[in-house]
């Protein structure tokens, strides 16, 4: 059965994110961390690149060939994060920067400051690895969001002037080229959602199509000394034993014969994101296939437990099945975010939890685990175990992360509730007011909760009329009783793709009260992931804990878990509330001969106990050592 769309995201200006966990993150959000990354696009070279390329500044290009990236995304963040609060401030610096972006844009709609200022002669030569049409992605993507989110077309005029350039050099009877770095696809997509011009999905799609098939543009890149010179690291990620095997940037095969999730994870997570967008509404039984096989493979076999992808610094991307080891997950917060993105586009389309489930992890944990809960400080990498060498830093040379988790937390109304025509989903329960056009009439959807420190909620509609609908509450996999009650309802609840579904004609009376059971539990590992052999983590709800040497006094690796152990909560104030978790187990003693290798000391471990705090709170309180897989009995 053909994919068709079976819900919507709610306009932004439509939702309202109430419940603390995230409306706390979405005040720092705006009152924080977006200015803090303007400080940096300004003191840095990003901003300057923009003025030099508008020539209103001399000088030439300086950092990263894809820094513009960083201030479209920035942009876009600021589109959701202007939508959800006020900041007249921050308002006034996207003006400038969009001024900015206007002016250096080039007569035949060209943009890209790396290299209109420093190979004005190169420009869409390099696909392979300078990102050209990534920039351009991005820079589509904050314009439909200005527009769609504040009403405002000037990124977007500057938008079709370059998505127009574009396929005046590429496309069908032209030039075969896609970039190495998906993202303009989702880019142009979105092009064609705010203005109803198909011509952009349609380019999009086509460039979906060509990447894999043989022979590659890349090959010929790569084989051309100029080009080469640009981004000579490009045949050392591109080739194999030699060989093209384009795998790092999924260009080793035409999609519908991929199988399985491989490369750089960031370019994997939006291709899969643009192509799932396309087969919506299409009877192309291969392309979803392909889709749902690649998706099983990342998420039952390549994929931590935090929602985490992509173990591998090298290649900043995937390896081998069950390859995860803790120590030296890459794990960047920017794939993170992109499993949110892919998830909640399949979650849209199929109308199943599954996906609702696997894009509440990653939000909850590795996506999130990527800002400081001060908001203005990041992380790049998230791995799961540290020996207290990690910490948080304020921007990066290549800060493709800080806005990303920006536009993810400012975007959060689209994640955690849907639409359609009768029926509104509530994927994540946290607390929220949605303003919804359904069944012919305007009614306001409340979730009051304290979604993930308690699994209970009351739901209620207020309609100036009694309204007949549907509320779909998403069961997550981690609860194992959902209890529900909703007085005076006309039909027990229906269950269907992971929802549980209450139909009724809702007057403002009525409340619906969940209970998803949420409690904490030890989770284990497919023992093919042999670094967590022996080992558990502790999960409550959506929340993966992890143990801090700053709680506990001693490095966690020394720990064992005790599986009967009761759970202790206990909320801590350094970390906004969070819930911290003690549970008991025994630690290693000391070395009884204090040599580096000594005799095996076989007395009893000694009765100990351990505090877990969620993940995604690691690292607040200065480096630390870290464990997330501790030693079980
Ligand atoms: O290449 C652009 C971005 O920078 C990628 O998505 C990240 O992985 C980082 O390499
Ligand atoms: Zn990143």
């Amino acid at each position: 059965m053909a994919w068709l769309r079976a819900m919507r995201s709610l306009p932004l200006s439509n939702i309202k994110i109430t419940g603390e966990f995230w409306s706390v993150r979405q005040d720092r959000l705006v009152a924080v961390t977006l200015p803090h990354i303007y400080d940096q696009l300004a003191q840095t070279p990003r901003l300057d690149n923009f003025r030099r390329a508008a020539g209103t500044e001399e000088g030439p290009h300086a950092g990263l060939p894809f820094d513009d990236s960083d201030i479209y995304k920035w942009l876009e963040a600021c589109a959701y994060g202007l939508t959800i609060r006020n900041n007249p401030r921050l308002s006034a610096r996207t003006d400038e920067v969009i001024a900015l972006i206007e002016n250096a844009q080039m007569a035949d709609g060209y943009l890209n400051t790396f290299f209109q200022l420093k190979h004005p002669t190169m420009r869409w030569k390099n696909l392979n690895m300078l990102h050209e049409m990534y920039c351009a992605g991005h820079l589509f993507e904050a314009a439909a969001a200005w527009k769609e989110c504040m009403n405002d077309e000037r990124l977007l005029e500057v938008a079709v002037k370059l998505a127009q350039h574009i396929s005046s050099v590429f496309g069908p009877n032209k030039r075969r080229g896609y970039c190495g770095h998906e993202e303009i696809e989702i880019g142009l997509i979105r092009l064609s959602e705010v203005t109803g011009d198909p011509q952009y999905r349609k380019f999009a799609k086509w460039q979906v199509e060509e990447r894999g098939k043989k022979p590659s543009p890349f090959e010929a890149e790569l084989q051309d000394p100029e080009i080469q010179a640009l981004s000579p690291w490009g045949g050392t990620l591109l080739r194999s034993d030699e060989e093209y095997n384009g795998e790092y940037a999924q260009d080793h095969a035409p999609i519908r014969e991929h199988t399985q999730i491989v490369g750089h994870a960031v370019r994997a997570m939006y291709l899969y994101t643009a192509a799932t967008e396309l087969a919506d509404g299409e009877d192309d039984a291969k392309l979803e296939t392909a889709i749902e096989t690649i998706w099983g493979n990342l998420t039952q076999r390549r994929m931590y437990i935090t929602g985490g992808i992509g173990p591998s610094a090298r290649n900043e991307g995937f390896t081998a099945d069950f390859d995860l080891p803790n120590l030296s997950a890459y794990a960047e917060t920017c794939a993170s975010c992109g499993l949110i993105l892919w998830g909640h586009r399949l979650l849209q389309l199929s109308g199943t939890s599954d996906y609702a489930d696997l894009m509440e992890r990653a939000l909850y944990n590795g996506a999130i685990s990527g800002i400081s809960l001060s908001g203005d400080t990041f992380f790049y990498d998230n791995p799961l175990e540290s020996r207290g060498g990690h910490a948080r830093k304020p921007w990066f040379t290549c800060a493709c992360c800080p806005p990303n988790i920006a536009r993810v937390i400012g975007n959060l109304g689209q994640y955690v509730a849907g639409i359609s025509e009768s029926t509104f989903y509530v994927h994540i329960p946290c607390g929220m007011e949605a303003d919804v056009d359904i069944a012919g009439q305007r009614v306001r959807v409340i979730v009051e909760s304290n979604y993930p420190w308690s699994g209970k909620c009351e739901i209620r509609v207020e309609s100036s009329t009694p309204a007949l609908m549907s509320i779909a509450v998403r069961i997550p996999e981690w609860s194992d009783e959902m209890e529900s009650d909703l007085p005076d309802a006309e039909n027990e609840a229906d269950y269907k793709d992971g929802y549980a579904i209450f139909r009724k004609t809702w007057t403002s009376e009525d409340r619906l009260t969940i209970d998803l059971g949420l409690s904490a539990k030890w989770i284990e590992a497919d023992p093919r992931v042999l670094d967590n052999v022996g080992r558990v983590a502790l999960e409550c709800g959506p929340l993966i804990y992890a143990a801090e040497s700053v709680d506990n006094k001693f490095p966690p690796q020394l720990f064992t878990a005790d599986l009967e152990t009761e759970f202790e909560f206990s909320p801590v104030a350094a970390l906004d509330g969070s819930f911290a978790i003690t549970v008991d187990g025994w630690k290693v003693p000391a070395s009884k001969s204090g040599a580096l290798y000594g005799e095996a000391d076989t007395s009893a471990p000694q009765p100990s106990r351990l505090t877990l705090i969620p993940y995604a709170t690691w690292a607040n309180r200065g480096p630390s050592h870290i464990q997330v897989w501790l030693r079980r009995p």
